[in-house]
């Protein structure tokens, strides 16, 4: 079955069967060797350990034979340099690409293990915040599928995003300790190590043969330590590596200071190294401008692009004038941004290559996406904090400045401002670098994450680098893996799908179209309908578990789930939600449609009104759920520490899928596809990605509403003035000052008038301005739930649709349009 070399092939059928018989003997060896246990007295930890690492060896088998594949053929490889992965449990992902999951549950029943136990038991690498996060880890998931040959770059945080608790209604962060019992499917490398200057200076000289150089003399040394982890594809053989860093003391014991009584003093550099990488910033949008955070990123290209040299430089011949025939390194948004000076500092200081062919190589190799247009998300870092940290990365940024506004003053002759808008100093008051424009000025690719907003960094944040390179911007709309958001989260829908059209969607998501003509056949509908009440059923279990909330799962599953922002407007739901309480009070509804509104997201810590309106959702929820006027029609449910874990248990029991944002903010959002993708209807603006799934569903499988990019402009452009819209709707009125009277706060009408203020006096996310069309379009909701064949057909066509958003088609515009890299056949 495997390839001919006699070392690999005397070990595969022994070492790594699929078959029964070799997993259940694998899984007990490892219990007995790794975990030292017999079945009788081990734990879920153990077991869970044992049969990680059986997987494990199967998943290296592939590993092993993809590197020497990609090492022989010093193979074009594409670099992902990115700050965040959101990878989500493994266990069942890698059973799935590796095609063993039905082995292995059976091996596990005969052994009397709880499999699904395991499962839920399996701590989540939640390396990552939300969009930026998980699109990296569906890319890598392409990647490896698509036989791409790539390194996933990134940080190893001890602790990733918090575990969110809801307390009285509050978020409560708590520390995510997912390394607490071991971490099976990583490989430390003691061997794989940079030590990562900070701070210091630098002196300049000229050395022996007369050369000009720049030696840095930092006061800080910090080792980088790689963490390996395989990616496999699914079903090809092949795997890719996601690297992650740890940065760790040069020196962890200072015997020294130890032996004159300084005991902190001997652990102290052990304590500042680490500390660089002990924890993932939980802040999705606003830029904290942290030196910790710099002092992460910083780790995390050293190490990537010295690691990359590195392994280019072992093969025969090879020298880094082709370092960019080797590599394409895609900077995810600007977080690894300083992967340009860097490479330039280690080129020119490092190698002695002149400026001209080291920025060559450099701006070759590199290419930039933006993830967000909000300007609290541009990275800026104050000049002296960066010159401090990294005195010679603030050289080279200034020479990189000096050269390229020469260019721009030629191109534009006394442009003055257009000058300063290019510039990668912003001289505004404190100084700062401006690292978006130092990633558009160092790379030859820029892109957007959708249609829309590709369109508007052209028109705005990025719109001088446009007019000047054009040539280099192109979008590329965000997709999502069908194998972990339609295969594994939704397996019975998946098998409904093969059963009526064969598997081959499996391996191209654009097959589903032949899922139409089944729209209209009512048995199908039928079947189709049963699949996503089971997938409902499973969640209310889920939530009654974790909450007691009993959710009805004939009732329409209404799901809002990302992470809090005003911009998401989650309050726009709510006061949704307060009006249908209020009329179904009032009497005013005839019929009511059942519904269970599901809320899930994280809140940055320091966000309190995002926190608020938390708080608010779960007040709300508090009230109607125990209130028997309501409660027979409507439930409302906050599901705390939304994850990939959770939400593959959320997205396959959707029904209606809420997309609201504002238009104009969301870069592209993916949740949206994920959530199509498994047979929900969306309700949603014309915002991101909404506008491309709504094309490609039918706008008539789709609810839109509010305001488009340009109407929102306008509204702004002549003076918005949030409280003419309550002027104009009294169940908007009625709406706001229920909330903001108390009455879902036991009567402290204190507590959410900051958000009824704001709303009433800025408003900045249009909430107020979009509600009138916003309850329009959920009329239009119920209306078609009252039709179940009609609602069914357009879940049917919305799945058929979704086609175009797996990100195996996303990974194949990056690979033709700015990586040109092509697939390496590894074979099974
Ligand atoms: C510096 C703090 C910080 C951290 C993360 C600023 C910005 C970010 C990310 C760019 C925020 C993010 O996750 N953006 C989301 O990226 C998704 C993937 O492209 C998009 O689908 C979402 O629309 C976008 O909000």
């Amino acid at each position: 079955m495997l390839n001919t070399c006699p070392m690999v092939a005397e070990h595969t059928d022994v070492r790594t069967g699929l078959g029964l018989k070799e997993i259940k003997r694998d899984f007990l060896d490892n219990l007995f060797y790794l975990q030292a246990r017999f079945p009788e007295v081990a734990n879920i930890n153990d077991f869970y350990q044992a049969l990680s690492y059986t997987v494990r060896d199967r998943l290296l088998e592939h590993w092993v034979r993809s590197a020497r594949m990609f090492k022989n053929t010093a193979a074009r490889t594409v670099c992902y340099f990115s700050a965040e992965y959101m990878l989500g449990p493994q266990l069942g992902a890698n059973l799935m690409s590796l095609g063993i999951t039905a082995q292995v549950r059976q091996a596990m029943r005969e052994l009397g293990v709880d499999y699904d136990a395991l499962l839920e038991y399996e701590p989540e690498p939640g390396l990552g915040n939300g969009g930026l996060g998980r699109l990296a880890a569906c890319f890598m998931d392409s990647l490896a599928t698509l036989r791409i040959p790539a390194i996933g770059y990134g940080i190893r945080y001890e602790f990733g995003i918090f575990r969110q608790e809801i307390h009285e209604g509050w978020q409560v962060e708590c520390s995510d300790r997912w390394l607490a019992n071991g971490n099976p499917w990583e490989i430390r490398r003691p061997t794989i190590i940079f030590d990562v200057n900070f701070g210091g200076h630098t002196e300049h000289y000229t050395d022996d043969d007369g050369r000009y150089r720049v030696r840095w003399l930092p006061a800080q040394q910090v080792r980088g330590v790689a963490y390996d982890t395989p990616i496999l594809g699914y079903r090809v053989g092949s795997a890719n590596l996601l690297r992650l860093w740890v940065a760790e003391a040069v020196e962890s014991f200072d015997l020294a200071a130890f032996n004159i009584g300084d005991y902190y003093g001997a652990v102290a550099d052990k304590i500042s190294s680490e500390v660089i990488t002990k924890v993932l910033y939980p802040n999705d949008e606003p830029a904290a401008g942290k030196a910790l955070r710099l002092s992460q990123q910083y780790l995390m290209v050293s190490c990537s692009l010295r690691d990359m040299i590195r392994i280019h430089l072992q093969v025969p011949g090879k020298t880094l004038h082709d370092l960019d025939e080797k590599y394409a390194v895609q900077l995810n948004d600007t977080h690894p941004a300083l992967a340009i000076p860097e490479l330039m500092r280690i080129l020119l200081d490092d190698h002695l290559l002149p400026w001209d062919d080291a920025w060559e190589i450099t701006t070759k190799m590199f290419s930039f996406t933006n993830h967000t247009l909000l300007p609290e998300a541009q990275e800026l870092w104050p000049l002296p904090l960066f010159r401090k940290m990294l005195p010679r990365h603030a050289e080279l940024v200034f020479e990189i400045n000096y050269r390229f506004l020469n260019d721009v003053r030629l191109r534009y002759p006394s442009a003055h401002d257009r000058v300063s808008h290019l510039s990668l100093i912003d001289e505004y008051g404190e100084k700062s670098l401006r690292m978006a424009n130092l990633a558009c000025v160092g790379s030859h690719a820029i892109n957007g994450v959708s249609a829309l907003h590709t369109d508007l960094l052209k028109r705005s944040l990025l719109h001088d680098f446009y007019d000047l390179w054009p040539e280099k911007f192109s979008n590329k709309t965000n997709g999502v893996t069908p194998r972990r958001f339609l295969q594994l989260d939704n397996p019975a829908l998946s098998q409904l799908i093969t059963d009526n059209m064969g598997d081959e969607w499996t391996r191209n998501l654009d097959e589903l179209r032949k899922l139409e003509p089944l729209a209209t056949d009512s048995a199908f509908q039928q079947e189709w309908a049963a699949v996503k009440r089971n997938n409902k059923a499973r969640l209310a279990d889920r939530v009654r578990r974790d909450s007691g909330i009993i959710l009805d799962p004939d009732w329409l599953f209404d799901i809002h789930v990302k992470r809090i922002h005003e911009y998401k407007r989650q309050h726009l739901n709510v006061l949704h939600i307060v009006s249908r309480y209020l009329s179904l009070k009032q009497g005013k509804v005839t019929d009511p449609v059942p519904r269970v509104f599901l809320f899930g997201g994280k809140a940055a810590p320091g966000y309190h009104k995002a926190k608020l309106i938390i708080k608010l959702i779960n007040s709300v929820a508090e009230v109607i759920n125990r209130d028997p006027d309501v409660n027979q029609y409507m439930h409302v449910a906050y599901l705390p520490n939304f994850c990939v874990k959770e939400a593959q248990f959320i997205y396959p029991a959707a029904d209606l899928s809420e997309q609201i944002s504002v238009a104009g903010k969301e870069a592209s959002g993916t949740g949206i596809m994920k959530l199509a993708m498994n047979g929900a209807l969306t309700i949603g603006t014309r915002d991101g990605a909404n506008l491309e799934v709504r094309d490609e569903v039918g706008k008539d499988n789709f609810f839109q509403f509010g305001m488009d990019v340009d109407e929102v402009h306008a509204l702004l452009g002549k003076g918005y003035h949030p409280r003419d819209m309550v002027e104009l709707n009294s169940a908007l009125r009625s709406a706001l000052d229920l909330i903001a009277n108390g009455h879902f706060s036991g009567g402290n009408s204190g507590l959410f008038r900051p958000l009824t203020d704001s709303l009433l006096n800025h408003d900045s996310f249009m909430v107020l301005a979009d509600y009138a069309s916003y309850i329009e379009a959920q009329a239009d909701v119920d209306k078609l739930r009252r039709n179940s064949a009609e609602w069914t057909r357009k879940s049917i066509l919305n799945t058929a649709r979704t086609g175009k958003f797996s990100s195996d088609r996303t990974i194949r515009d990056y690979c033709q349009d700015i990586w040109q890299v092509s697939p390496v056949e590894v074979g099974i």
